[in-house]
Order: C-alpha cells, then sequence, then structure tokens
C-alpha cells in the first residue's frame, strides 16, 4: 500500500521559546540565579531529547469497519504517537469533530463517526493544551463499509469553497435515524410559541427510498384536530459555521407552514430571541413559488427583530436545495445554489452581550425539519374543507465546512 505524506509543521522554536523566557520572568521571580539557571538548563535538555525539528503524520489507511461509523485508521508518526508525542504538549487526536477514543500498539486510531458511509474525505486535528489546533492534515480516501453498495463519491456535490461534510442524513434507512434525530412531541405552548394548529407525534413520518416524509393529517389528537412531525438534532449533531443544505418538495395546501431551520443547543445568550434563531426555509402553502429566509435576534433594547427575505419563482412542490452558509462575519441563503440574501454581523445584536461582534450567532446551533398547520406565519389560516393529508419530503441534509478552519 502506498505510504501518503499529508502533514508537515516546523515548530516555531523561537516562539517557544521566547514564551518560556517570559513565563520564567513573570512566574518565578524570586528564584536563586542558580535555581533559574538549572531549570534553564532542564529546559534545554528537553527541548534537545523531546522537540523534533518537524512533526510529520502519515495516514496509511482509514476503513469504516462496520456500518454504524466506527472507523479504524491506522498512521505512523515520526516522533510517538498522537497521544504520547515524548512529552511534547499535544492532547489529542481529532476527526472531523469526533474525538478519537483509543489507539491500540500497532499505530491504529478508533474512532466513531456520525456519518459512517458517505464520509470520504477526513480532517485529522491535532490540539495542544491549551486546545489550539497543532496541525490539520486530511486524508482522501476513507473505505466505506460496503464497497459493493455503496459510491460515496458520486452522491454529494461540495458548494464551492467547501470540501468537508461535516454531517448529513440521507435517509436511506428504513425509519428515522433516532441517533441523529429527535422528536419534538405535543402542541408545546401555545402552538409552540407561533399558535400552531397541529398535534406533533412520532409517527407522522416515514424513511423509504432514501427520502423523509413528514405527512400533515386531518386527525384529531388530544384536543388537536391536525398531526403532524417536528423533528430536531438538538443535542446529537450542533455546530457552528459551515454550509447547512437539504433537498426539500414542499406542500402546496393552504394552511400549511413547513420548515427548515435551525435554534441554538445551549442558548449562551440566554433564552429565545437573544441567543438567536436561523430559518434556512419557511414557506406557506397557498403561495405554491415562493419561500422565504430569515434569522431572529434581539436588538440592543431586548425586542425582538429579525431580517428575512422572500424569494419566488420556484414551484415548491417539486424538490429544490435550500441552503445557508454561515460564517462568522455573515449568514446568505441560497436555493438550488443562487444566493439571494445575505445578512451581516454588523446588523446582528443580542442584548445579553452588546459588545460582541459575532454574538448571538458564534455558538452551537441545531437543526430542526418540521411540517406546521396554522400559526402566525400566514395569517392563522387553516386548510380547506375536505382536507385530509399532505406532506413535506427531505431528500438529504447535509452540512459541509472547510478543511484547514477551526470549526
Ligand atoms: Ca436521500
Amino acid at each position: 500500500m502506498n505510504k501518503k505524506f499529508f502533514a508537515l509543521a516546523v515548530i516555531p522554536s523561537l516562539l517557544l521559546a521566547s514564551c518560556d523566557l517570559l513565563d520564567v520572568l513573570l512566574t518565578e521571580p524570586t528564584n536563586s540565579p542558580e535555581q533559574n539557571k538549572e531549570d534553564e538548563k532542564k529546559e534545554e535538555q528537553k527541548k534537545d531529547e523531546q522537540i523534533p525539528d518537524a512533526l510529520a503524520f502519515y495516514i496509511i489507511s482509514a476503513k469504516f469497519i462496520d456500518e454504524i461509523g466506527h472507523l479504524k485508521v491506522n498512521y505512523e508518526c515520526n516522533y510517538g504517537s498522537p497521544f504520547n508525542i515524548n512529552g511534547h504538549p499535544f492532547s489529542h487526536l481529532n476527526i472531523t469533530g469526533v474525538l478519537a477514543k483509543e489507539v491500540d500498539s500497532s499505530n491504529n486510531a478508533y474512532f466513531t463517526l456520525l456519518s459512517p458511509i458517505i464520509q470520504t474525505t477526513l480532517k485529522f486535528e491535532f490540539y495542544d493544551t491549551n486546545e489550539n489546533v497543532y496541525i490539520s492534515c486530511r486524508f482522501e480516501n476513507v473505505e466505506p463499509y460496503n464497497e459493493e453498495t455503496v459510491d460515496p463519491a458520486q452522491t454529494i456535490t461540495y458548494p464551492e469553497g467547501y470540501d468537508t461534510l461535516y454531517w448529513s442524513d440521507e435517509f436511506n434507512g428504513n425509519s428515522l435515524d433516532t441517533s441523529k434525530w429527535t422528536y419534538d412531541i405535543g402542541n408545546g405552548s401555545n402552538g409552540w410559541g407561533n399558535g400552531e394548529s397541529q398535534y406533533y407525534t412520532n409517527h407522522n413520518e416515514t424513511v423509504s427510498d432514501g427520502v423523509l416524509t413528514i405527512k400533515g393529517k386531518k386527525e384529531y389528537v388530544e384536543s388537536f384536530a391536525y398531526t403532524s412531525t417536528r423533528i430536531k438534532t438538538k443535542d446529537k449533531v450542533s455546530f457552528t459555521y459551515g454550509y447547512v443544505e437539504a433537498s426539500i418538495a414542499l406542500p402546496t395546501v393552504t394552511g400549511m407552514w413547513p420548515a427548515f431551520w435551525m435554534m441554538p443547543n445551549n442558548s449562551s445568550y440566554g433564552g429565545w430571541p437573544h441567543s438567536g434563531e436561523i430559518d434556512i426555509m419557511e414557506a406557506k402553502g397557498r403561495f405554491p413559488n415562493n419561500s422565504s429566509s430569515a434569522i431572529h435576534f434581539s436588538a440592543d433594547s431586548g425586542e425582538h427583530t429579525y431580517l428575512t427575505k422572500e424569494k419566488s419563482g420556484h414551484n415548491i412542490a417539486t424538490f429544490h436545495k435550500y441552503a445557508a452558509e454561515w460564517k462568522e462575519d455573515s449568514i446568505s441563503f441560497f436555493i438550488d445554489d443562487v444566493k439571494y440574501f445575505e445578512t451581516y454581523k454588523s446588523q446582528w445584536t443580542t442584548v445579553n452581550a452588546p459588545t460582541s461582534e459575532t454574538a448571538p450567532f458564534d455558538k452551537d446551533f441545531y437543526i430542526i425539519l418540521n411540517l406546521a398547520i396554522g400559526g402566525h406565519f400566514d395569517g392563522y389560516r387553516l386548510p380547506p374543507e375536505g382536507f385530509s393529508e399532505t406532506s413535506m419530503q427531505v431528500d438529504y441534509v447535509r452540512v459541509f465546512q472547510k478543511w484547514g478552519l477551526n470549526y
């Protein structure tokens, strides 16, 4: 097997040396000159013995060893292992957001990834003890578990400038993957804060032929006249920044309010709207050629405020790609790769971090898919007489990031 060379980083020894000196001056002013001399000598010895001029890391192979995302990576490192580089302060190895759980004596590192089948390019990161990425490197030929039936490269089109698939659900199974999603059940408080008329169940959705279908039905449950489903990745998959895309076909029945959106995982800046909300796609069923995007946050005064834009000219009943590109300084929205709305950090605020330039859109968010019925978005309109059911279909949800950026 060909060995490939993937990363080389020269240790900034001059910088290290001057930092060490500064550290000595700041933290040990009362030491005797002899003690200082001895310490310096020890430091020098330590560097001579333990810090290489360059660190090289070779990935020999990376292979999924089962269907549920267990990955085995065989590597060589010219200076110890990723977990024990002879005293050099690397604390851990991370691969596209997931920590290695174990390293064996044959230089195999073991990971559990969220997207086992379709991930063919992986990003490795060595961290130092201050949680800074020290080396980033990539490996492009990850072997899927079953090469016979899956050609991972064929199914994914990367957005321009993005080369890492951080997470996705392709809906290839026969039921909702509950390692990725959880249900919101019921009608929430005041229709999930929106005056929605449906009751969300854990069974109005199906997964088949590679597509998630969420059904909105005329059906009485509890005291509500409609049922539907709402799913989210909260506490399972959340992230900061990236290109978030789903291919979705929407219902065109009056009263339908389908959405693909994101909420903060930890609400670090306080309850809604202070920690933000990113609505990648919302639609009103009675307008079959329109959808919109929005971000919500709080003004300096603490009042709810938002930026939104509607786009028309696409038939929402057929599949279209709806996406948000979320960066530190902007959030932009796309339909079928065409940008139609951009917001900038100078427009964002939250009352609970008034001096931050990037708050509240600088923390981990999670993804939500739902089909609401009624609610304030389209003036509490309900489906017409005789309505029985309709649906929203999702081919995939993907989160892309850029290799080399420390997301
Ligand atoms: Ca699919």
